[in-house]
């Protein structure tokens, strides 16, 4: 592990503020695993299920802190319907004739999406299975809204387009039924359950507030930290942040978020840490509340069979530093999400043995739980030794 310590010098209004940055660079360092071949293919740790199994697209999937399962799915009639799996059941939340997209869903199994697009587009919620459109600006010129996210509190965040260059963030809560609409610009946003958002807003990470949440958390902005800019940022349940960095330009048709070398940034409260860099492009990192993270890159770690056509799941764990490629096939894996228990959530193409759905260009949603480490038989006798000696212990400070 090599122990980088970098120094950035930052003029802001006269006042000169230096930061330290302490980048944890894991070369040499992170130990790893991956899958030796398709979808049906279990690694160490982890067992697999395929949620989806419709001949349609299924894509775009958000998880509960519980175990909840969201997501978009083609209808085959043109329009996308929302879908929840609650473990067991797979349950379809639309049944209409428009686009119902990018649903999120907490504990309690609220969901909130977005229905339309462009500026025809509203934020949704069902809350106890009723359904309420909490936005209604159809049809005036600019108020264009993506992307919400919701909390166990029942707090929904999206993002609204005030301008032609400029969305800012929305508040609602579903048990007063209030929403804000703020001024503070953002974009992508993000809740916890401690009220936090976070927000890719333009170069920087904020809060509705207004404050930067860096000047909260000492989170530095993508130029203090050495970057372009910062493209999509998760916040966990314990206020912890991923940050995909963009690390540079590359010119190429594709818009900046789809392109560039990309590092994966962990903030865990103290410190930002560099856990996973790639030239091509590295992205959609989620996190959980536990710093196990998740997120999408071409390619493959060193011994896996993974090119550079499609891309691939890895999962980093903060507590111990273990990165693990949890796909390792020719086919599309992308769009992971974390579940508080580490089950990893994604879509992609390619099927799991189970399935009878064999369209290698369908996406399907998948679940990836990790699996109880058995206790070595060797530890018995050593807690027992243990016990006991605590055990004499105790007695001995009964008699005194
Ligand atoms: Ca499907
Ligand atoms: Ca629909
Ligand atoms: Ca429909
Ligand atoms: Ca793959």
């Amino acid at each position: 592990m090599l122990l980088h310590s970098l120094s950035f010098v930052e003029s802001n209004n006269m006042n000169f503020i230096k930061f330290s940055l302490a980048f944890l660079v894991f070369y040499g360092f992170t130990t790893y695993s991956f899958a030796q071949e398709l979808k049906n293919s279990n690694i160490d740790g982890y067992s697999f299920r395929q949620l989806s199994n419709r001949t349609q697209q299924d894509r775009l999937p958000r998880v509960s802190t519980n175990g909840y399962v969201t997501w978009e799915g083609w209808d085959g009639m043109g329009d996308w319907e929302i879908f929840l799996h609650d473990g067991n059941t797979l349950k379809q939340i639309t049944d209409n004739s428009v686009q119902d997209l990018r649903p999120v869903v907490n504990a309690n199994g609220d969901i909130a999406w977005q229905q339309g697009l462009g500026f025809d587009s509203e934020i949704l919620v069902q809350s106890d299975g009723v359904t309420t459109q909490i936005t209604n600006d159809s049809g005036s010129s600019l108020h264009e809204e993506r992307y919400p996210d919701i909390n166990d509190n029942g707090s929904v965040v999206w993002a609204r387009r005030t301008s032609t260059t400029r969305w800012t963030l929305a508040t609602h809560d579903i048990e007063s039924g209030t929403s804000n609409f703020t001024s503070t610009r953002g974009y992508r946003p993000h809740i916890s359950n401690n009220e936090v958002i976070e927000a890719s807003g333009a170069l920087r990470i904020e809060q509705p507030s207004g404050d930067l949440i860096g000047d909260i958390f000492g989170i530095p902005s993508a130029q203090e930290a050495g970057y372009r800019d910062f493209r999509r940022g998760e916040i966990g349940h314990s206020d912890n942040v991923v940050i995909e960095a963009d690390a540079g330009t590359v010119s190429g048709g594709l818009h900046p978020d789809q392109q560039g070398p990309r590092d994966i940034l962990y903030w865990d409260g103290t410190d930002l840490q560099n856990i996973f860099s790639s030239d091509v492009w590295a992205g959609r990192a989620d996190l959980n509340g536990s710093g196990i993270l998740a997120f999408e890159a071409f390619g493959g770690l060193p011994g896996s069979q993974s090119g550079l056509d499609d891309k691939e799941i890895f999962v980093y764990d903060a507590n111990t530093g273990n990165l693990t490629q949890l796909t390792d096939d020719d086919y599309i894996d992308e769009w992971a999400t974390v579940l508080e228990d580490g089950s990893i959530v994604w879509q992609g193409t390619g099927n799991f043995d189970d399935s009878t759905n064999n369209f290698f260009t369908d996406f399907d949603i998948f679940i990836a739980a990790p699996q109880a480490v058995p206790e070595p038989s060797f530890l018995l006798p050593i807690g027992i030794a243990l016990f006991a000696t605590q055990f004499r212990r105790r007695r001995h400070n009964a008699n005194e």
